[in-house]
């Protein structure tokens, strides 16, 4: 196996004898074949548009889900994928016939297989490292991980019955691009930055989505102590899936819970009607060996990340959507498009109530709506120098202890400057009690990964308001922590709209070659983190 899609990648430069995340060398063929077949089908579609044909909207789900499947701790059964290989193969099949030059297609469009045999004998060419230039692989890399992320955020929004032709047709014209060899590194620098542009496209779309069917985010404290009830813990980033949670829960007497990045679903109007909707429990993803363990009740995985579960408590993990694991219940779409989480509720019925781990509340909704809402009161403070500096300190945490970089770092900034979050990042910082700048708190969290665009709209906004021909000349940082693919498309997203001098911890993708990191650092002014008091001189320019 060879995958370094994330930033845990073994020796920062790539798993091979098994993924640090958990991924078995079986698994990862797997999702290699899966990615080697949607790029296969992708060849196809693009084509059909081409020929000026529509293409349906279940074959653009079905390989958006598909990218998401392959994310990050999102998917670990492999059978999963297989079946997923199997139909993706059946869709190409069938669309294949519609389109005219087949003999010009690159042999992933024209591959076929069903058996384990035949599906294996694929999988050398379907590898990362099959693209023998290091600089070409890079790129190709950089914009399938991109997509992936902007794939995880059209699901949401499909989810909520919002979608975007042009958004699924970028999607496959990219992935089909990674497999065109007369693509130079220069044409394919041009594909990464337009992966960008969709990504901001795509975010905007799922903001849209999610304020429109759940109001606007606004301040809010969350209860990070336990009730009396048993209780079902609910991870992950679907929002549909938690309505639905909640709506089946009520009058049962079981209390729902938020883990990790669904924390900030408390934020939302709507769900504040659910009185069972008792607070967050726990951190982020990588502290769920401990937290699940002690919650005692069911948990829903309701997207990425799972860590390989303690058999102490994997009877009770439940996944759904584009999360799996393998002798886990999985929760599946009714032929209406309702999941009934029936089993989930009965079994927390039988369940002890969680154990406390923590206590208190926690402060958060602060998405463009909110922050501009307070427009008045920043400005003001911006300008009488009560707040001298933002830090948009947005992204991912992560079990490596470099990571602590960030809570020092929190710690450390003066106390007139603000962070600005969005992520599961924030769980290094947020219980910090950094206090607060005339009544605006020193941290402020926009919501999900995702959310990093209400932290763009935030800053452009501001750019207005101030009058600023640039984006950059605004006294905001960029000190971002990353992880997985999602991460990836938010970085392009930014870069998208002109934001400069990102850094970006704790360590720089493996997948960038030196080159392209050249490329990044050269135009964008990119950059990694080194300690926290030379950053910080750095940042506030105290050189
Ligand atoms: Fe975190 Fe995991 Fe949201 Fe990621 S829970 S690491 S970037 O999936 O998507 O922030
Ligand atoms: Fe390794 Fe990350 Fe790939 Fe898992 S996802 S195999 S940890 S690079």
């Amino acid at each position: 196996m060879f995958c370094y899609q994330c930033q845990e990648t073994a020796g920062c430069t790539g798993c091979t004898n098994s993924g640090v995340c958990g991924k078995s060398p079986e698994l990862a063929r797997t999702q290699d074949l899966l990615i080697y077949a949607t790029k296969g089908l992708s060849i196809v579609t693009t084509a059909l548009r081409a020929q000026g044909e529509s293409v349906s909207p279940d074959v653009n789900h079905h390989i958006t889900l598909s990218l998401f499947t392959t994310i990050t701790n999102a998917n670990f059964d492999e059978e999963v994928i297989y079946q997923r290989v199997r139909d993706t193969l059946k869709l190409k099949e069938a669309l294949l016939k519609k389109t005219k030059n087949k003999e010009a297609m690159h042999p992933a469009a024209l591959w076929n297989g069903t058996t384990k045999e035949e599906l294996d004998s694929k999988a050398e060419e379907a590898g990362v490292l099959f693209t023998k230039n290091e600089d070409i692989r890079s790129l190709r890399e950089l914009i399938i991980y991109g997509n992936k992320g902007l794939a995880a955020y059209m699901k949401h929004a499909n989810e909520l019955g919002y979608d975007d032709e042009a958004i699924n047709a970028f999607m496959q014209r990219a992935l089909a691009a990674t497999l065109d060899d007369s693509l130079s590194a220069e044409a394919l620098t041009a594909l990464t930055l337009e992966t960008g542009k969709f990504g901001v496209d795509g975010m905007a779309l799922l903001d849209t989505a999610n304020t429109s069917t759940y109001g606007n985010p606004e301040i809010t404290k969350v209860n990070i102590g336990v009730g009396k009830n048993p209780g079902i813990l609910i991870s992950g980033h679907d929002l549909k899936d938690l309505e639905q949670l909640l709506e089946q829960t009520q009058g049962t007497g079981i209390d729902v819970y938020t883990h990790s990045e669904m924390l900030p679903a408390h934020y939302y109007p709507k769900f504040k009607k659910y009185s069972n909707f008792t607070g967050n429990y726990g951190n982020a993803w990588w502290k769920q060996k401990e937290e699940f363990e002690s919650f005692n009740g069911p948990i829903l995985m309701t997207t990425n990340c799972i860590v390989p579960p303690k058999d102490s408590y994997k009877a009770r993990l439940f996944t759904t959507g584009s999360a799996g694991f393998s002798g886990c219940t999985h929760i599946e779409k009714d032929e209406n498009g309702n999941k009934d989480f029936s089993a989930v509720i009965e079994m927390a019925k039988a369940c002890k109530p969680p154990v406390q781990i923590e206590e208190g509340e926690i402060v958060g909704g602060f998405a463009h709506k909110q922050v501009l809402a307070l427009a008045d009161k920043v400005v003001d403070a911006v300008k009488t120098g009560a707040i001298r500096k933002f830090f948009v300190m947005a992204g991912c945490d992560g079990r490596q202890k470099a990571r602590n970089y960030y809570t020092d770092f929190a710690k450390a900034l003066p106390k007139n400057t603000v962070i600005m979050t969005a992520g599961c990042a924030k769980y290094k910082y947020n219980k910090l009690e950094l206090g607060e700048i005339n009544g605006i708190p020193r941290v402020l969290d926009a919501g999900q990964c995702n959310d990093s665009y209400s932290l763009a709209v935030i800053a452009l906004k501001l750019k207005e308001v101030f009058g600023l021909d640039d984006i950059n000349k605004l006294p905001i940082a960029f000190n971002i922590a990353w992880y997985e693919q999602k991460a990836v498309i938010v970085l392009l997203s930014l870069l998208h709209l002109g934001v400069k001098n990102i850094h970006l911890g704790p360590t720089l993708p493996a997948f960038l070659s030196p080159n392209v990191a050249k490329i990044l650092v050269e135009n964008f002014g990119i950059g990694g983190i080194t300690n926290v008091e030379d950053d910080l001189k750095m940042f506030l320019g105290d050189e």
